[in-house]
């Protein structure tokens, strides 16, 4: 993408509305523009990294057998009223009136219509497991939408649900969750720690929140540092049912629920630092199905409840969290999985015929070995150049000039360790298609 014809409009001055770092590098550097309280529109860039972050959550759950759908985002009023959910859920639903005046909503959650969609279609205990999740965007009337799309109340959200025939069956779906949480975040390259939490709105006896580690988190945590141990971003083989049992096991609480008085790790071994939730697991049994009569066969002929579980993860605030996690005081520092283009190509000198041909060249060599490049063609000085390459956070930094190209080189640079080395033109080429 040359950067003359892409639309990334930077904003040099930090956004005076702006209080984390994340909302203000992705409204500096171009990623979204607010509509209105906590409603973004998602920019070339940003949404090319939303996409990525999104393909790798997808992966991971096709990884499981998990099978995508895609539900809509807008709710009849009655799946809520047999549920009891829809007078609980209170001023956080947005409700709409369509032209039949029939009540309607634009859903927070998915729990209703899809126990909807197994009743009608699922019938037999042969039929389950079974595992369904989409990617589709939430509205959540937040009372204080902050952070920027961290806390929005139009927001992007991966939902799964699980059916299985009894408890036990329902804990190895959510096992085997937990386990691609952990990939998932460990392939964006970020710590996720799994907390125990409460189940609020959902409901359920058993859940975790994924908390990722940032200074600008809104919760605190209590862990036991053996946790750190498990080296949880290298976790990704299959983990065995005793590790996630021992995993599960170690401590790890939010500040409202730690007792120092009587936690069980030692002070010494107890680690507390603040998290940004990025994903958020239950298996709440029966509470659907028994409201919603979602019965199947069992063996025996007997109708029995399915046994459900919900999975989230917050596709959208990942973007923010990742940025949480990823900066420093020029900009963004993408990891490679998610970078919005692998390489930034910097000329120094349009208007010089033999620094256009060369950029022009590996531009075109570049991009034909599936490197995914911007190209900085634009029409104006080096220091505006690398600032707004930085602050994009691009992870490669091509740098080409007639200085080098007289020796026959041209400069790369490492935007997250800042190395920078001369090579000659293949060699960059062969280097970055590597
Ligand atoms: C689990 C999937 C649920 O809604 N029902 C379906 C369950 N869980 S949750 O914890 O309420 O949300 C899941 C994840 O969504 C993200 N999230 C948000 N992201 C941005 N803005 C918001 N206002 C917001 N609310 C929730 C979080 O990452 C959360 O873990």
């Amino acid at each position: 993408m040359r950067l003359s014809s892409c639309f990334m409009p930077t904003l040099k001055e930090n956004p005076a509305e702006a209080q984390v770092t994340s909302h203000r590098l992705m409204l500096r550097a171009g990623l979204i523009r607010q509509t209105s309280a906590g409603i973004y529109i998602w920019l070339p860039l940003g949404l090319r990294v939303m996409r990525k972050i999104e393909q790798i959550v997808r992966e991971e759950q096709d990884r499981t057998g998990a099978l995508e759908i895609l539900m809509p985002t807008i709710q009849p009023a009655e799946l809520w009223q047999e549920s009891g959910r829809y007078e609980a859920y209170g001023k956080e639903m947005l409700r709409i009136t369509d032209r039949h005046d029939r009540e309607m909503l634009y859903g927070p959650t998915n729990e209703e219509m899809i126990t909807d969609l197994f009743r009608a279609t699922v019938k037999s205990y042969k039929d389950l497991p079974l595992n369904m999740y989409h990617i589709q965007w939430k509205f959540r009337d937040e009372i204080r939408p902050r952070f920027g799309i961290m806390r929005g109340r139009e927001f992007l959200m991966k939902d799964n649900y699980s059916f299985d025939i009894d408890g036990e069956a329902g804990r190895i779906s959510y096992n085997k969750m937990y386990v691609a949480y952990l990939r998932t975040f460990a392939r964006l390259g970020l710590v996720a720690i799994p907390v125990r939490a409460d189940t609020g709105a959902i409901g359920g006896d058993l859940s975790h929140e994924f908390q990722i580690l940032a200074d600008t988190g809104e919760s605190t945590l209590y862990y036991d540092k053996e946790i750190e141990n498990f080296d949880l971003v290298s976790l990704t083989g299959d983990i065995d049912p005793t590790t996630i049992e021992k995993l599960q096991s170690l401590y790890a609480m939010e500040e409202e629920k730690h007792d120092a008085e009587n936690c069980p790790v030692a002070p010494e071994d107890l680690r507390c630092a603040k998290g940004i939730e990025v994903g958020h697991i239950f298996f709440f049994g029966t509470k659907y199905s028994d409201a919603m009569n979602a019965k199947v066969t069992g063996p025996d002929g007997n109708l029995i409840p399915v046994e459900m579980g919900s999975y989230g993860v917050g596709v959208s605030r990942l973007v923010g969290a990742l940025i949480e996690a990823n900066h420093d005081d020029n900009g963004i520092i993408w990891p490679e999985a998610v970078a919005p283009y692998k390489v930034g190509l910097v000329n120094l000198r349009i208007k010089d015929d033999d620094c256009t041909a060369a950029c022009d060249d590996l531009y075109q060599k570049l991009t034909t070995a599936g490197v995914e490049v911007l190209y900085d063609d634009r029409d104006m000085g080096a220091g505006g150049k690398f600032a707004d390459m930085d602050l994009a956070g691009l992870p490669w930094q091509l740098i080409v000039g007639p200085r080098g190209l007289k020796n026959g080189v041209v400069e790369l640079k490492n935007r997250r360790t800042g190395h920078r080395e001369e090579l000659s033109l293949s060699d960059a080429v062969n280097k970055l298609g590597a």
